[in-house]
């Protein structure tokens, strides 16, 4: 009967991370055979070398045996952690009656660099930079702007000596703009698109790479390309025609450490001594418009021992300056999957279509043979228009236009490197016969949060937009949430990313990579104390907005509830006091009437408009309802007070001000409804009739939604609350316009920024805005996991140490959901036939659950037996047609059978 700690993470982090300068948190999970398992006390070790730990050695910190079940958020309390150095930590646990685990298999973290010796580094620019025109889709005034702001890629490079003991060699690496490092010849690490996106004057993150089997005694070489990325490419709408956002000049920041056996360090770092060139391959790079490489201009060899490099030049370089160089927080961007077509198709002598099936973001991997000089031109889009054309229109300056030089000399593979797209069809021209299937393969690329969640139910319908909503979060989840991967905006708004992040969080672990983005939302606070509306904001000015400021502090709160991450809570307190304070400033009647700025209300609804002081004031209720809940958390009894009387105030102020004694809610549209019912604004005896009123309102539109994306996001879960889940059910099976179905109809494999995105009647939405790729609308998610399959921690259970398991069926004969937690794996799987419901569950070690399914009037079933009597099952009770069960961790099948 063991008990086994697993994936175990330190700072939320499976892959080795390196920490800053605050003492590392520890988690684990739990497997074990049998039921009603826990963990009764835990020991951790972290040590310098990994032999040690075999020793059962923690030369840094021995946490002795602790008298706890607590596995999530341990905090290293040991010896001052070196910096640039690798730790190595393990943990033992002891289970319900005391016996002790094995220890687990031993991971790694590092400490980062306290302080950098190396320069920004760039090469002379002083030369003829051989500018070149690059490709703007046949749009001279987008042509004119890239002209204007792109330059050739700088190649950076260096030699250097390696003396015999080489101990360890580990790579501290960032640019302003974007890197890839070489070394003997061999990209260092997988990671895409490093540093990521954050706000460069105040933050820039490095990676770390432990380069030591890479390296030989005797000459080695290090080689570095830059392109123009976040940093001084073109971002967002808002980058006009003018590009170089933070900066205009690409450089690399880099430091090799070589520690040698017998303790000596020794440092290769970016500074004077490197040679420079911008003759190289990449023409040009930039995030939106697309990448050039010239394959006659590959220096082979460049970053390998040896090269010539007289014709390169010196370079420039300098000191640091005062933006925090920090540690990676979140997983790296990565090349995460490849596709291959599912179909290739002449469109005209020259001109091939790619479709690979599936909207995503990422680029193309090319293989090409043809003569030296010949343009291989590379389209990418969403859609095809009526003619079958590829449809770019509504990219608006985002080109996503590749072009590759070939060199002639045989057959060669094009991969872009700093530049990402959002697609699904590629047009490909210029190559001399038709692309073969494997010449052509779609690289998917975007931040690697780890998968922890899934979905497949009876109905292919609702298996679709389940899947289409996952692919929009792959599509978006890079470096930081963005609306969209695809078009000139492509920005992180909060907004959106508070509907989506409850569903975000089931399906993937999303810990790192908030931790990561919540501090970009820091870095764009106003000093007046409110939330920019989306983060980093390289402009500065649009801010607090209802809706999308106040996810600043609902998304911290949900990261409590799915990772019981107080630290984060305390990081961001203060300022959402302070934000707080700036939304009751003006507003003394509590109602939000007042420094609603932007006010997007409830963003592209079709045919209703939401009151847009109302939908203001229930966000600010539900901000003051949040801050209540993570004052108590936090342990701050005071401010829990006050904002659970505020939350009482504003509710009060809505409902004298909105709602009339026979429910009808302001404005009588669906979201207004909604606001009232999931967020609590109305006193008791008025729900039911507010609730009879929201199903009229759908009932009106012949059972269709037609909120925005914030009315959509509660309308499952508060049908369900209200009794009508029939309806919820209903919405997710709907197939004609408005609905998710008629999207999935319209082929759609991921999900639309707009329900009339495309329609058969009117053909494409206007392409000023218009995203097959926006993950608002798909914030249903979350309700098929906890509502559908019927995962959902219990109220106020911190990662899901208690958990209720409540499918909610309606027609459906069957579905299942798995969410890997902190604490293990959760899993709810059911089924119906004549006569009998069946609920497979399975719960971790250290985990509670409560367990609801339907009485049919006969027995309750567990393994065949009755269930009363099982193993682990604490009570059984027949409550309002329910059967309800109290059991501890294992794996259950409970069957519900009729009389
Ligand atoms: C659009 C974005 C985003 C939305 C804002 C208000 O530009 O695409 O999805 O939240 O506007």
């Amino acid at each position: 009967m063991t008990i086994t700690p697993i994936n175990l993470r330190c700072e939320h982090r499976a892959e080795v991370p390196t920490i800053g300068s605050e003492a590392p948190r520890f988690d684990w999970a739990l497997e074990a055979e049998g039921r009603g398992r826990s963990q009764r006390a835990y020991r951790v070790l972290v040590a310098s070398a990994p032999a040690l730990l075999a020793e059962e050695t923690g030369d840094l910190w021995d946490s002795g045996r602790v008298e706890s079940s607590r596995t999530v958020e341990v905090r290293y309390d040991g010896k001052p952690l070196p910096p640039a150095s690798e730790f190595f930590w393990t943990v033992q646990v002891w289970d319900e009656r005391s016996e002790a685990s094995a220890w687990a298999e031993p991971v790694s973290f590092r400490a980062g660099l306290e302080s950098w010796e190396a320069h920004w580094t760039f090469p002379d620019r002083s030369e003829d930079l051989l500018l070149e025109a690059p490709d703007a889709d046949g749009d001279p005034e987008a042509l004119a702007a890239i002209m204007e702001a792109l330059e050739p890629s700088s190649y950076l490079r260096r030699e250097f000596e390696v003396a015999p003991g080489l101990r360890r060699a580990t790579v501290f690496l960032t640019a302003r703009g974007l890197v890839e490092l070489e070394l003997n010849g061999e990209k260092v690490g997988d990671e895409a698109l490093a540093p990521g996106w954050t706000d460069y004057h105040k933050r820039i993150e490095y990676s770390v790479h432990d380069v030591t089997a890479r390296l030989r005694s005797g000459a080695n070489a290090l080689g570095a390309s830059l392109g123009e990325g976040w940093y001084s490419g073109f971002v967002g709408m808002e980058a006009k025609d003018t590009g170089h956002l933070y900066g205009n000049r690409t450089e690399l920041l880099c430091e090799l450490h070589l520690e040698f056996e017998d303790g000596r360090v020794e440092k290769v770092l970016s500074g004077p001594d490197w040679r420079g060139s911008v003759r190289g391959p990449r023409r040009y790079s930039d995030l939106q418009r697309g990448e050039r490489e010239d394959a006659r201009l590959r220096f082979d060899g460049w970053s390998e021992p040896g090269f010539d490099d007289r014709e390169w030049l010196p370079v420039e370089s300098s000191p640091l300056d005062d933006a925090a160089l920090v540690p990676a927080k979140s997983q790296p961007m990565r090349v995460v999957a490849e596709l291959r077509p599912v179909s290739i198709q002449q469109q005209r002598p020259g001109v091939h279509l790619v479709d690979f099936g599936q909207n995503f973001s990422g680029w193309v991997r090319l293989t090409a043979t043809g003569e030296a000089g010949a343009l291989v031109r590379l389209r990418h889009g969403e859609m095809l228009d009526a003619d079958g054309e590829l449809y770019t229109e509504n990219l608006g300056k985002a080109k996503q236009v590749d072009s590759f030089i070939l060199s002639g000399r045989g057959e060669e593979t094009f991969e872009p490197r700093f530049t990402i797209h959002g697609f699904r069809y590629l047009e490909v021209s210029g190559l001399a016969a038709a692309p073969d299937e494997s010449a052509v393969t779609g690289c998917v690329v975007h931040s690697d949060t780890p998968p922890v969640g899934e979905f497949a139910c009876s109905e292919e319908l609702v298996n679709q937009l389940y899947r289409n909503l996952v692919w929009t979060q792959r599509s978006n989840f890079v470096s930081i949430p963005t609306d969209c991967p695809q078009r000139d905006e492509r920005l992180g708004w909060i907004g959106d990313a508070c509907l989506f992040w409850p569903t975000a969080s089931l399906n993937m672990d999303v810990a790192a990579f908030f931790a990561k983005w919540g501090e970009d939302i820091l870095d764009a606070k106003r000093p007046d104390g409110s939330y920019s509306d989306f983060a980093p904001d390289p402009w500065g000015y649009w801010n607090g907005a209802p809706g999308c400021a106040d996810g600043s502090v609902a998304i911290p709160w949900i990261h409590h509830c799915r990772y019981g991450d107080l630290t984060l809570l305390r990081r961001h307190w203060p300022h959402m006091e302070r934000f707080m304070e700036w939304l009751a400033k003006d507003n003394p009647d509590l109602l939000r009437k007042r420094g609603r700025n932007r006010d997007y209300g409830d963003w592209l609804a079709v045919g209703e408009e939401t009151s847009r002081e109302l939908f203001a004031t229930a966000y600010w209720a539900r901000d003051a309802e949040l801050m209540a809940r993570m004052a108590a958390a936090l342990g701050l009894a005071d401010r829990a007070a006050h904002y659970e009387e505020l939350r009482a105030g504003i509710a009060s102020a809505f409902e004298s001000a909105y709602v009339e004694p026979d429910g009808r809610v302001e404005g009588d549209t669906q979201t207004a409804y909604l606001f009232a019912l999931g967020f609590d604004l109305v006193s008791a005896e008025r729900r039911s009739d507010v609730g009879a009123r929201l199903v009229e309102s759908i009932e009106r539109r012949d059972w269709h939604l037609v909120t925005g994306t914030h009315g959509l996001a509660l309308a499952c879960p508060v049908l369900a609350e209200i009794g009508r889940s029939d309806i919820a059910h209903r919405l997710l099976l709907t197939e004609d316009f408005p609905s998710w179905g008629y999207s999935i109809r319209q082929g759609a494999t991921t999900i639309w920024e707009r329900w009339d995105g495309y329609t058969e009647e009117r053909g494409f939405q206007s392409p000023t805005m218009n995203s097959f790729n926006h993950y608002a609308l798909g914030a249903v998610g979350s309700w098929l996991v906890e509502g559908v399959a019927g995962i959902r921690p219990a109220p106020d259970a911190v990662a899901f140490e208690r958990v209720l398991i409540e499918p909610v069926p309606g027609e459906m004969s069957s579905a299942r959901a798995s969410y890997r937690s902190t604490r293990g794996e959760i899993v709810s799987d059911w089924l119906r036939d004549e006569g009998r419901f069946r609920l497979a569950v399975t719960i971790p070690p250290n985990v509670t659950a409560t367990v609801v399914l339907p009485s049919l009037g006969g027995a309750l079933l567990e393994g065949g037996k009755e269930a009363a009597a099982a193993e682990g099952v604490a009570s059984v009770q027949e409550i309002d047609g329910n059967w309800r069960a109290e059991i501890g961790s294992g794996s259950y099948v409970f069957e519900s059978v009729a009389a």
